[in-house]
């Protein structure tokens, strides 16, 4: 059985793989993939990013390599960004509780 961590990353690769394989390159997400991944998979975290602007900014940022899709190496990176900000949240959420 694997653990909690690795399930996550494994969770990571399947939701990638599920928006990837949607159109076009199976192995990268298409602007539409992407939002359909971040409207459906990240709503919670990104309230404030529904609107196309913000998703073609996210696209652009995101794509490292500049060819137009995000592969699963720069979707990553997204998650990662995300991650640090969400563990900021929680440690500062901690201190106010006074429990460090
Ligand atoms: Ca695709
Ligand atoms: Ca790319």
């Amino acid at each position: 059985m694997p653990s909690e961590l690795e399930h996550a990353m494994e969770s990571l690769i399947t939701v990638f793989h599920r928006y990837a394989s949607m159109e076009g390159n199976s192995n990268s997400l298409s602007r539409r993939e992407l939002k359909d991944l971040m409207e459906n998979e990240l709503s919670g975290f990104l309230k404030a990013q529904k609107d196309t602007v913000a998703v073609d900014r996210i696209m652009t940022d995101l794509d490292a390599n500049g060819d137009g899709e995000v592969n699963f190496e720069e979707f990553v990176s997204l998650v990662v960004g995300l991650t640090v900000a969400c563990e900021q949240y929680y440690q500062l959420h901690l201190k106010q509780q006074g429990k460090i």
